[in-house]
């Protein structure tokens, strides 16, 4: 089985330890960072998602395989932050209130500060007053909030709300993401930007901070 199949099948399984061996020798191999976390860990995930969904496995199994996604994450992270170039701009992230799920936040802060952003991470169950509070006193530029559940997503509509019943919308831009929302979903609540991943997550904060 090729290396990456293996990351994913041992990621599905919640094998930690593995996951991070075959991941530190696909980066001896000179595979691709992106590739190893595209076609390894997240394709591993993913498998996890639909299994969840069907009732095939259920909230132990998802929390191995997610340790598991760190302990890949952890060892990629460096590589994929090294081409930083000089900061170009503050970016406040979170994951908004009432959702602890961080994986796909985390992957957004590290490609973001790979692209030479400054992140300020505020981690999961996040409320609209403290991402607001944290994007004023750090005169950040941009607020990138996550949602994962169906039922917090509308926390993001709440920061957008506040944004502009304190006037701030036109200097601190916002982009959401998650596999719930949407760009359709993006355009409803007044969001500036969608990211679909942490890729073009990338590429939207640049153009906001170009308009912005
Ligand atoms: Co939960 N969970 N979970 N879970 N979990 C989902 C989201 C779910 C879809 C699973 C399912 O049923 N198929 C489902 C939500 C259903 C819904 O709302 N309609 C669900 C549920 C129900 C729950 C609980 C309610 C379960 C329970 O308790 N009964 C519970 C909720 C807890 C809470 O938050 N209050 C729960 C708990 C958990 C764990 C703690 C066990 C764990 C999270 C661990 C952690 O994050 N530290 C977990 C996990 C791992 C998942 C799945 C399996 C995987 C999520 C993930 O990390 N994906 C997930 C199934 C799925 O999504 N298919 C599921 C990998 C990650 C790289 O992708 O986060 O989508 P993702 O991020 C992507 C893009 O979306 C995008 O870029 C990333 C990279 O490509 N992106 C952005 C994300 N944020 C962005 C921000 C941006 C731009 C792009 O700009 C700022």
């Amino acid at each position: 089985m090729d290396i990456l199949k293996q990351i994913a099948e041992n990621l599905r399984q919640g094998n930690d330890k593995k996951v991070l061996e075959l991941t530190k020798q696909a980066i001896k191999q000179k595979i691709p960072s992106k590739e190893i976390l595209d076609n390894g860990l997240i394709a591993g995930m993913n498998v996890i998602g639909e299994k969840f969904k069907a009732h095939e496995i259920f909230l132990p199994d998802v929390l191995l395989a997610a340790r598991a996604m760190y302990a890949g994450m952890d060892e990629l992270k460096p590589i994929l932050i090294k081409e930083r170039v000089p900061t170009i701009g503050k970016v406040v992230i979170g994951t908004v209130q009432g959702d602890l799920h961080d994986i796909g936040k985390n992957l957004v802060g590290i490609m973001l500060k790979g692209a030479g952003f400054e992140v300020i991470d505020l981690g999961n169950d996040v409320s609209p007053e403290r991402f607001i509070e944290v994007a004023k006193k750090e005169n950040a530029r941009v607020i990138g909030m996550s949602a994962l559940l169906t039922t917090t997503m509308l926390g993001m509509k709440k920061v957008i709300d506040l944004l502009n019943k304190q006037s701030l919308s036109g200097e601190i831009k916002t982009i959401i993401g998650g596999a719930p929302v949407s760009e359709e979903f993006a355009r409803e609540i007044g969001a500036d930007a969608y990211g679909y991943d942490s890729t073009s997550a990338v590429e939207c904060v640049k153009k906001l901070i170009k308009i912005s």
